[in-house]
């Protein structure tokens, strides 16, 4: 069986130290010592200044949005997890979907400004597959009409943009911790903001809303990551570059063996960016290669090969969201040409030689 991902696992033996010291503590969660440890450790890795650690990514989208009292409407993208969108929806938030750009598959910049009205509050891109958005031109446009940017930044674990931390933009960041992810804590998730009164306030809402044992300054949530999924974090954190090296391999060994085929086209590396390699997406362009993206899917199904068509269907065509102006197909051509043609191949460290090449060869069957 290969799957579109698999968690590298770390050492048992060294994750077995952290559970013993976890025993010995009896400090299971809320602020522990792993967490705290985790927190500093992450802030030095991705080169952030303030994190704020959550039980998982959904959790710290909506509490991003509770962070900065978004209302309204925001303008997102219809290509990416449907988590994304939910987190507006669990606010009450009317999402206000703007198609993406061909080249990397994100919210088109350019196309921010007509969806403005006077309830636009905010602005929710994704980083999708770890692709840095226009972060510039999004945050000229925020700017000038006084609006939030938080960035989905759920595949964009530990990418940089001419050396600086993609997540050091807009703001408010957040990242996904789940299994699936280049970097995981089982599940998890956090918050990058750039002040210390910010990191408070956010602190505050994942714990209830208690600012001290009698004081709840706002109707906070439970999103607190425990001291299992924090030891596991830190454990993974010593492993994480040279995962991310596999990856890169696996990478090149995709770009050199579809290469040149008619109708298979794959995103190219930004220049500029260190790239992480969350995803391996290829497009798949029926009449020029011969088979649709779904008959390469099926074939690699049969063959226990469990790729992954991520994002079909879009978040716009889902039914909650699909009565929405903007998420009729008129306003979203780019979206869901992309989102008929789009297959995510296994990537992971672990993927050996021989399983990437049976897929290769599957692919190419004619
Ligand atoms: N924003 C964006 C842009 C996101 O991509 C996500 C999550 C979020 C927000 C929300 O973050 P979280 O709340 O999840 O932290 C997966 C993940 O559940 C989800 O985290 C991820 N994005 C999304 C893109 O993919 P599924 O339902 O497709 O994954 P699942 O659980 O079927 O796993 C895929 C394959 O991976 C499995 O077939 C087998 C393999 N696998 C999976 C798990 C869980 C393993 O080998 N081991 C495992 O433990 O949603």
């Amino acid at each position: 069986m290969i799957y579109v991902t698999q968690p590298s696992m770390p050492p048992l033996e060294e994750f077995v130290e952290y559970l013993e010291k976890i025993w010995e503590s009896k400090y299971l969660t809320n602020n522990g010592q792993f967490h705290q440890e985790l927190e500093k450790a992450l802030c030095e890795h991705l080169g952030v200044k303030y994190i704020s650690l959550f039980s998982n990514g959904t959790l710290a989208l909506i509490s991003a949005l509770q962070t900065l009292r978004i209302t309204g409407e925001v303008i997102t993208t219809p290509f990416s997890f449907v988590a994304t969108t939910h987190a507006l929806h669990w606010n009450g938030i009317k999402p206000v979907f703007v198609d993406i750009e061909p080249e990397t598959f994100n919210l088109n910049a350019n196309k921010i400004e007509a969806a403005i009205t006077p309830k636009t509050t905010a602005i929710l891109p994704v980083h999708v597959y770890g692709n840095p958005c226009n972060v510039d031109k999004i945050q000229q446009i925020a700017d000038t009409y006084g609006l939030k940017v938080i960035y989905d930044a759920c595949h964009a674990f530990g990418v940089n943009i001419n050396g600086n931390s993609v997540l050091n933009f807009g703001d408010l960041s957040v990242l996904s911790f789940h299994a699936t992810k280049v970097y995981n804590t089982f599940e998890g998730g956090a918050i990058i903001c750039h002040d210390a009164a910010t990191k408070k306030r956010i602190d505050f809402l994942k714990n209830f809303g208690f600012a001290d044992e009698l004081t709840v300054v706002a109707p906070g949530i439970n999103a607190k990551m425990n001291e299992v999924q924090a030891a596991f974090g830190l454990l993974q954190l010593k492993y994480v570059d040279e995962a991310i090296a596999k990856r890169a391999m696996v990478a090149k060994r995709y770009r050199e063996s579809l290469k040149g085929i008619p109708g298979i086209h794959f995103l190219e590396d930004i220049e500029n960016v260190s790239p992480v390699h969350s995803y391996f997406p290829i497009l798949i362009a029926p009449q020029s290669f011969g088979k649709s993206r779904d008959d390469v899917y099926n074939l690699l199904k049969q063959n226990n090969i469990y790729s992954r068509r991520y994002f079909y269907p879009l978040i716009s065509q889902f039914p909650t969201y699909k009565a929405y102006e903007s998420a009729q197909s008129s306003n979203l051509p780019i979206a869901e040409s992309i989102a008929k043609q789009v297959l995510c191949l296994p990537i992971y460290p672990d993927l050996e030689i021989e399983q990437q090449n049976r897929i290769v060869y599957l692919i190419k069957q004619r």
